[in-house]
């Protein structure tokens, strides 16, 4: 017989293929057992701080396994396994490229990630410290899987052929009929498991974290790591190729003209005595964490809450009338609206969506001009998409929690004190000029100081949450007094523009604790002009121009005035804001807000949720009360123009066009001087 010719291993893998084919399931559940195992030994190696694998997070993962592989069951016996052991190569990779990666930058690859890849590839130098031996583990079955799929590729087909020549085939609508009721059944098991458990996060502990999207980390929390990169491929195609949002040549052309008139007015501006007149100064900006405007000058049973700015006050320039221009991508937007000065998106952060654009940010300017630029701030380097944006605004070096000692531990991580003082442990040893940015944490909602920090007697207030944030503020400005004092120290004081400023409000919603606080009620313009206040501070050397500035400004105005004191021109550059000190306040100079809201100074618009421009107020600011709708008409409209403006801009990358175009006009203008001489 024909069997008896053949070597006994090679009789014993047919008959196994034979009975793979029949039971289809047994093959499936094994990659199913081995990739759940994966999983589980992927979370325990990732090891970050609070999650841990529960059962409904293996659930969800078993479900995404499913999900995965369902489709295999089409296959002939021979297709499939080797299909299943590629979908084990692809995701053992890709859980150990996620491990090297979050082992650096305390985040999971994503695709901008991969197509920004000097990200990735800042990773060269350090990969040997970032290898572990315990990580094989997750390679161990491919001693077994990878050999079997070379024999299965050179050997499989004729030995089934061999097993099957004496066995009934079955009739190909049976054979149809049980691939599509099976992969049926798989994947309405796998949906159920993720999504009706995905769906169940999402309503209870973590609402909001799709849509606020703010760290890769907390989806994987919620989704499992199958999942999360199922859900970045279907967030990077709908944004860039389902919701795209395609721009005429008009649009373009139209959004070119809006952003080059708001130059002009910034080169217009040139001739001021303040231009240039700190030119080649060292920048040190700090972002305080939910600074509100209305802490300054405030006391609580007679104690000054912010006593070292308010004595910084008196040597700086103080704007009085600052507002924050964020929205829901809070920090940062902040820290993109200041240092790119361009509107934040309304949804999601740019931070997140819109990394790879080109912006003329402040750091890439000014390392475009012989700065060194550093960004620091103690929390963890994937939050936010920090490490992908900072990469992009070309910082030098993003010093994130892993650089820092935790030696003070407050709220999120480390404490501001500390962190100041590490910071500026690097800081003093810079060449300059150097641009070093620094955020702060400590005051961050819900403000839980340790008791020794606890500083202020609150009366009523005490054990609320409008008392902790007062202490969490209190302590926010010692440790800026102590940053002062090092400064001083370290002889930065006067070669250095020391700038300050809040980044939003506190997210307190309980407007009674403020009332309480402030002593009096406050009527709708009160409240909003409130909770978009913070202070902005311009230290310059020598504490010169020191005084309250009162013209509005916001955090878009952040980078133009800094440019403007260094006498870097942004004439052609793409910003929207304009600068804050200058000899002469800028006249008409109005601040639009993410919502439409405005403030012109003296009248403040407040705009309806329907969008409809009638049913908003239109505040007068001095007399406190509702105005004619024909005070705001005109600015609304403008204010309208400025946020699609600048949509147009960052949703569509069109800065990169708009300096392509420049390129090649410059090119062509060259061209046509040499042809013509
Ligand atoms: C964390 C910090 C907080 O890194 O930036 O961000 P927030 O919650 O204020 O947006
Ligand atoms: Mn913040």
């Amino acid at each position: 017989m024909l069997w008896n010719d053949q070597k006994p291993v090679r009789r014993s893998m047919g008959m196994l293929l034979l009975g793979l084919e029949r039971f289809k399931v047994i093959d499936l559940l094994l990659f199913v057992a081995v990739m759940v195992a994966k999983l589980y030994l992927f979370s325990e190696i990732l090891h970050v701080a609070n999650m841990k694998m529960t059962r409904t997070d293996a659930i969800i993962e078993l479900g995404a396994v499913l999900l995965f592989s369902f489709w295999t069951i089409w296959l002939p016996v021979r297709g499939r396994i080797i299909s299943l052991i590629i979908l084990n190569v692809i995701a053992t990779l890709v859980l150990y490229a996620d491990i090297i990666y979050y082992r650096y930058f305390q985040d999971l690859i994503s695709i901008p990630v991969l197509l920004q890849f000097s990200q990735v590839d800042s990773l060269g130098e350090s990969i040997g410290t970032l290898l572990r031996a315990k990580d094989f583990i997750l390679f161990l079955d491919w001693m077994i899987i990878v050999p079997f799929a070379i024999y299965l590729l050179r050997h499989g087909r004729s030995e089934l052929r061999r097993a099957n020549e004496f066995r009934r085939k079955p009739a190909i609508w049976q054979k149809t009929a049980v691939r599509v009721v099976l992969s049926a059944v798989i994947f309405g098991i796998g949906t159920s498991m993720v999504f009706t458990n995905v769906n169940e996060a999402k309503r209870t502990w973590g609402q909001g974290i799709f849509e606020g999207n703010w760290w890769n980390l907390s989806i994987y929390n919620v989704t499992g790591a199958l999942g999360f990169h199922g859900y970045d491929i279907y967030r990077y195609v709908k944004q860039n190729w389902l919701d795209a949002e395609t721009v005429t040549a008009a649009q373009a052309l139209e959004a070119k003209n809006w952003i080059e008139a708001r130059g002009e007015v910034r080169g217009a501006l040139e001739l001021d005595p303040l231009y240039g007149a700190y030119a080649g100064s060292n920048v040190l900006m700090v972002q305080l964490e939910a600074f509100q405007n209305f802490m300054i000058h405030q006391t609580i049973g007679g104690q000054e809450i912010t006593p070292h700015l308010n004595d910084l006050i008196g040597q700086s320039a103080y704007f009085s009338e600052f507002y924050h221009q964020t929205a829901q991508g809070r920090t940062s937007d902040a820290d993109f609206t200041a240092n790119c000065s361009m509107q934040p998106v309304s949804n999601g952060s740019v931070f997140i969506q819109y990394a790879p654009n080109e912006f003329d940010c402040m750091s890439s300017t000014l390392k475009a001009n012989d700065y060194g630029t550093s960004v620091f701030h103690a929390y963890e380097g994937g939050f936010w998409n920090r490490n992908t944006m900072y990469n992009n605004m070309k910082y030098d070096q993003f010093y994130s929690l892993k650089h820092f000692t935790l030696d003070e531990k407050i709220g999120w991580a480390l404490g501001d004190k500390s962190f100041f003082r590490q910071s500026l442990d690097v800081i003093s040893e810079q060449k300059q000029p150097f641009y070093s940015f620094l955020i702060t944490l400590s005051s961050h909602y819900p403000f839980t100081m340790p008791a020794k920090e606890k500083s202020l007697s609150l009366g009523e207030l005490n054990g609320t949450i409008m008392g902790d944030y007062l202490q969490s503020i209190h302590y926010v400005d010692a440790a800026l007094g102590e940053l002062v004092d090092r400064m001083k120290a370290e002889g930065l004081w006067d070669n250095t523009i020391l700038v300050m400023y809040g980044d939003h409000d506190n997210s307190i919603k309980d407007w009674s604790l403020l009332e309480t606080f402030l002593g009096k009620p406050l009527n709708d313009v009160e409240r909003q002009m409130m909770l978009r206040q913070v202070p902005l501070l311009v230290h310059l050397p020598r504490s010169e121009h020191a005084g309250t500035y009162a013209n509005v400004g916001g955090q878009l105005d952040v980078t133009p005035t800094v440019m403007h004191l260094l006498g870097i021109s942004t004439a052609n550059q793409h910003l929207i804001g304009t600068p804050l000190l200058t000899e002469k306040p800028l006249a008409g100079k109005k601040v639009v807000l993410r919502n439409g809201a405005f403030t012109d100074g003296t009248v403040y618009y407040i705009p309806s949720t329907d969008g409809i421009v009638e049913n908003g107020a239109c505040w007068n600011i001095p007399s406190n009360t509702v105005t004619d709708m024909n005070a705001c008409i005109g600015a609304i409209d403008s204010s309208r123009t400025e946020l699609n403006m600048s949509d147009q801009i960052v949703m569509n990358n069109l800065i990169e066009d708009f300096k392509e175009q420049s390129a090649t006009e410059a090119r062509g203008g060259n061209d046509t001087e040499t042809a013509a001489r």
